[in-house]
């Protein structure tokens, strides 16, 4: 699909060793500790797509499906993907050829997307960069196809970046030689032929800012879907460079003031609020970019605090905001694993519970932003902007006028108190009516043009025409 195509969309991103097992227990163990696989399927997660369309996602992001380091390292299996040895073959823990096919065509039933992870910076080596047996590796099997041997150790100096090896004495990430036109012929052509034999709707790129720039329209371009590329740098000059090369970037740069508004009820709205503004003036297009909270490589929000509350207005800064929403398998059951590998909790023990608070916010967010792009298709290239903050609010607003969403977001958290904002520069009129989502509440707009929005609990609110809801899955 094109990236015109993917703006719309609304992502769920998991581990395929993590997420479901083929007999669909919701028992068998996985401790994150070990790093060893816990046998997660293409299969498991097909059978799970009610459960993942129930929140109103339309797209599934994969981790990487081709064959990797065998057996254990110092690091233990190879059960996330990136350590791959052999790009012509799947990865058989997580099923076979025709099973990933199986999930392209469940997915593309429900008139949903497949998104999948590809690393093309790197291979995986179960040992030490200075010790490389280059016969692990199908097809760069000569040493000519790798950079000489050095360590990534300063993201300060590009060259290092770029032609240095990821990874540790541990597990090499033997870097390859992406300027040798060798390389670069086999990774272009792996790529269109990947897509074309899964039917991959889109791509999430691993390590983008370790391959020179110059290689990736081409690589885009080979793909031929929607790429969107991992450049994991909270610089927002830097970060943004990369959309010249690629569709898409994850949305790093907001991560950081994202996080830091809503982990504490100290957090700055200010930071968020003037983020908002600045990655839309400095990317090429804030709206083909991934909006997450939480990923794989990050702790999770609730290792920061437990408080509902704060989680919810997180993930529906996710959701409204600009860009495709990316909601990470287990954030919906507020799992709290710090950082790798205490992040990659297996969903199943969750039961997947579907009556969890964070899955029915997620739900009702996911099925408004839906709707208003349903209602007018130019709601998803309309660039969200912040209308109003004070210490613990930031609302802000995405949509032209009477089909605009307003998001009113606060850090006060479960104990907040009971009370009424009156909202100026929503956009609507004196005497529209209107539905917050969350609480089905009718709420009129007053004779000055400001919004009375019920706040309690610290809990976000999302605004909407009442007029236009009819029909929508909303359920108000
Ligand atoms: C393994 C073990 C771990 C163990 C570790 C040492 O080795 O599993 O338990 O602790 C894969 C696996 C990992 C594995 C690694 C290495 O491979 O998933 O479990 O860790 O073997 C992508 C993927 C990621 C994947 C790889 C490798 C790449 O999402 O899952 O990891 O294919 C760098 C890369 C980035 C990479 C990330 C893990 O490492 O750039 O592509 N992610 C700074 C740098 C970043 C850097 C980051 C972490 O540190 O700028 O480029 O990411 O090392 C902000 C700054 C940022 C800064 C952050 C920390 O702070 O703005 O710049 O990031 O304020
Ligand atoms: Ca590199």
């Amino acid at each position: 699909a094109t990236p015109a195509e993917w703006r719309s969309q609304s992502i769920y991103f998991m581990l395929t060793d993590r997420f479901a097992r083929t007999d669909g227990s919701i028992s068998a163990e996985c401790n994150t500790g070990d790093r060893l696989y816990c046998g997660g399927t293409w299969k498991g997660i097909e059978k799970k797509l009610d459960y993942i369309q129930g929140m109103g996602f339309t797209a599934v992001w994969i981790t990487p499906v081709t064959g990797q380091i065998p057996g254990d390292t110092g690091y233990g299996h190879a059960y996330h993907g990136y350590w791959q040895q052999d790009i012509y073959s799947l990865n058989s823990h997580y099923g076979t050829a025709d099973d990933l096919k199986s999930l392209a065509s469940a997915l593309h039933k429900r008139g949903m997307y497949l998104m999948v992870d590809v690393v093309a910076n790197h291979m995986g080596f179960n040992g030490a960069g200075t010790d490389i047996n280059y016969k692990d590796f199908h097809p760069f099997n000569s040493i000519a196809d790798f950079h000489s041997y050095c360590e990534v150790n300063d993201y300060a100096n590009q060259t290092n970046v770029e032609k240095c090896w990821l990874g540790d004495t541990t597990v090499a990430l033997a870097d390859l030689n992406t300027e040798s036109k060798s390389v670069q012929k086999i990774w272009y052509s792996w790529i269109h032929n990947l897509v074309k034999d899964y039917s991959i709707d889109g791509l999430r790129v691993d390590t983008v800012r370790h391959v020179q720039k110059s290689f990736w329209p081409a690589y885009n371009k080979a793909a031929g879907v929607y790429c969107v590329g991992e450049v994991f740098e909270n610089d927002v000059d830097y970060t943004c460079g990369y959309q010249d090369v690629m569709d898409g970037i994850l949305n790093y740069p907001m991560y950081y003031p994202l996080l830091a508004a809503f982990k504490s009820t100290s957090g700055s709205m200010s930071d968020l609020y003037n983020m908002i503004n600045t990655v839309k003036s400095t990317c090429k297009d804030s709206t083909l970019m991934g909006s997450f909270i939480e990923n794989h490589d990050n702790a999770r929000f609730a290792s920061y605090t437990k408080d509902i509350s704060l989680a919810k207005n997180a993930a529906a800064f996710t959701i409204m905001a600009d860009g495709i929403p990316i909601i990470y398998a287990g954030q919906e059951q507020h799992y709290s694993g710090g950082s790798d590998p205490s992040n990659r909790e297996a969903t199943w023990l969750s039961g997947y519970n579907e009556n969890s608070e964070l899955y029915k916010l997620i739900a009702k967010a996911n099925a408004v932003r839906s709707w208003a792009i349903f209602k007018d298709l130019n709601y998803i290239t309309y660039k969200n902007y912040p209308i109003y903050k004070d210490e613990n609010t930031l609302a802000m607003r995405k949509g032209y006028n009477g089909n605009q969403t307003i998001t009113v977001l606060s850090n006060l958290g479960e104990n907040g108190s009971e009370y009424t904002l009156s909202l100026p520069n929503t956009g609507y009129s004196a005497g529209m009516k209107l539905t917050e989502i969350f609480t089905c509440k009718n709420i009129t707009v007053d004779k000055s043009g400001n919004v009375p929005v019920p706040m309690a609990f610290g809990r976000p609110r999302i605004l909407y025409p009442t007029s236009l809801l009819k029909g929508s899955m909303v359920g108000c």
